[in-house]
């Protein structure tokens, strides 16, 4: 296993002592990463000591270090999982060569553009969460948000050393476009719709860790099967962080629910107005949020039928989460998928599309799956409390801005409807204003250890072993 050195200016296991040229960059890099976290980070918490993991070491074991720190003192460094001796190439046109330790030249742009593409969200999502901290349902839970807020700031640093080590000039640059561009600017947005959405409430931020960070799973999981070897070892690495994301969404949520049954029991009604004038989440608020934020994820795959995706899986840069264990065919040469897109008439048809082609209809689709585990559980806890309520995810045609079903107005279950209809049951569908006032409304900050805002339940267990009332986070 290769070790983190910890003496570094940049903690590392790439041996970034040894290639000066690479340090120096990265090392003129740094202060910028600094400025921007200083200004677009949780800086209203500059000061405050904060009860996080770091990565020491990158097998399954004993990976991260949990300590005291301040956040702007955090060391965000560089750590690739270890390599796979005679790894092969999984999938594609080139299965079974050896995989790569440089970026082919034809295949450089191509590269270079998912690797841009992955890298921007991880500093949007920091922005999007920038004020959040403030409006905090307890100590548990802005600790998670810090937690989560260092590591989206270490996959940028995943990224960016990928750009500098490997795409020269045009690497750096790009590096520097990723602290230039920022979540809902006008002029120099993210690039992916759904990191432009602000997060300004908790419910949001729930979602968004359990939807958002789902796709980021597979995609990072169809990234670490790549062909170029430093990229998949990065990725790996990713993962093994990013798995705390989803858990503080799904958790999130789940207490949400777990918060809202209590209420309904205690007022012995499931009437929204009555939830609400305990404070808690009524369950068709919870589904609109669902509803909003499930469907934005879902463009995040990009078409159904595309290119991008073929020549993609085609040349061994981006294959399917995975590949080995999952797949029988790793070529997909011949294969076809049935999508479904609109028939033009008003109704819906299925039409094949080269299996390379539909390459982000099938992640879509294991993504979905996903996305359901979740939902079962939180219907489960609602059937058992006696109440005949369930939550569902929308359809995949439901508000789709990207692919064959982009603009197009259909139904929650996605049938086909006018505009008219459409636009006239929206507020139905999504947070209406009102709803968020509400939720603004509940978003008041509690910050006394082992106390919980009235709206979310309190977490089974706190972290690391720690007692639930350990202060988290000291405010200072
Ligand atoms: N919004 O052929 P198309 C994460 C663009 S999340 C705006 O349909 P393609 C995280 C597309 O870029 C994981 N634009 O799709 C989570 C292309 O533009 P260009 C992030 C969109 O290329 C939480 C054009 O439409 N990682 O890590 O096959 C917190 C036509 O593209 C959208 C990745 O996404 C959209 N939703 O696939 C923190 C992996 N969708 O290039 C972090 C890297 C598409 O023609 N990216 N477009 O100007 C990719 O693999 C692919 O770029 C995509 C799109 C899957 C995103």
């Amino acid at each position: 296993m290769s070790t983190i050195d910890y003496s570094e200016k940049i903690p590392n296991n790439v041996d970034l002592a040894n290639d000066r040229t690479l340090q120096r960059a990265l090392e003129h890099w740094q202060p910028r990463f600094l400025e921007w976290w200083k200004e677009l980070g949780p800086n209203d918490f500059a000061n405050s000591d904060v009860y996080l993991r770091t990565a020491v070491g990158v097998d399954a074991q004993g990976w991260a270090h949990y300590g005291t720190v301040k956040m702007p003192d955090y060391r965000w460094g560089i750590f690739l999982a270890d390599p796979i001796a005679d790894r092969t190439i999984g999938f594609g046109d080139s299965f079974g060569q050896p995989v790569w330790q440089q970026v082919p030249g034809e295949f450089r742009s191509q590269f270079r553009r998912l690797i841009v593409t992955q890298g921007d969200t991880e500093p949007a999502s920091v922005e999007q969460q920038h004020r959040l901290g403030n409006t905090c349902p307890s100590l548990y839970d802005l600790r998670n948000l810090f937690q989560i807020n260092v590591e989206e700031g270490r996959h940028l640093w995943a990224m960016v050393y990928i750009l500098h080590a490997y795409f020269g000039r045009d690497g750096r640059e790009e590096a520097e476009e990723l602290l230039a561009r920022h979540s809902g600017d006008v002029d120099k947005p993210r690039i992916l719709g759904t990191f432009n959405e602000p997060i300004e409430d908790w419910l949001s931020f729930f979602c968004f860790c359990y939807f958002t960070d789902r796709d980021g799973k597979f995609q990072l999981k169809s990234l670490a099967e790549s062909s170029f070897d430093p990229l998949a070892r990065t990725c790996r690495f990713m993962l093994t962080e990013e798995a705390h994301h989803m858990f503080v969404g799904e958790t999130g949520l789940g207490r949400i629910v777990r918060r809202t049954l209590e209420v309904m029991k205690e007022v012995g009604s499931d009437n929204p107005e009555a939830i609400r004038r305990q404070g808690a989440v009524d369950l068709p608020l919870l589904q609109r949020y669902l509803n909003y934020w499930f469907s934005s994820s879902l463009d995040l795959f990009g078409s159904e039928v595309s290119s991008n995706a073929a020549t993609t899986f085609a040349n061994g840069i981006k294959g399917r989460p995975d590949e080995t264990t999952q797949y029988q065919d790793h070529v997909c040469a011949d294969s076809s998928f049935e999508i479904e897109v609109p028939d033009g008439k008003g109704g819906i048809m299925k039409e094949p599309s080269p299996m390379r082609n539909a390459m982000n209809e099938v992640l879509r689709d294991a993504y979905i799956r996903d996305c359901e585990i979740g939902l079962k559980r939180w219907n489960m806890q609602i059937k058992r409390a006696g109440y005949n309520f369930e939550l569902k995810l929308p359809s995949n045609r439901f508000r789709r801005a990207i692919g064959a079903w982009a603009n197009i107005p259909t139904d929650l279950e996605g049938r086909l409807i006018g505009r008219e209809e459409y636009d006239r049951r929206m507020p139905g569908w999504l947070p209406s204003a009102s709803d968020r006032g509400y939720v603004k409304s509940l978003m008041q900050r509690v910050v006394e250890p082992g106390k919980m805002a009235a709206w979310i339940a309190p977490p089974e267990r706190g972290v690391n072993n720690l007692p639930l009332d350990y202060a988290y986070v000291q405010l200072n």
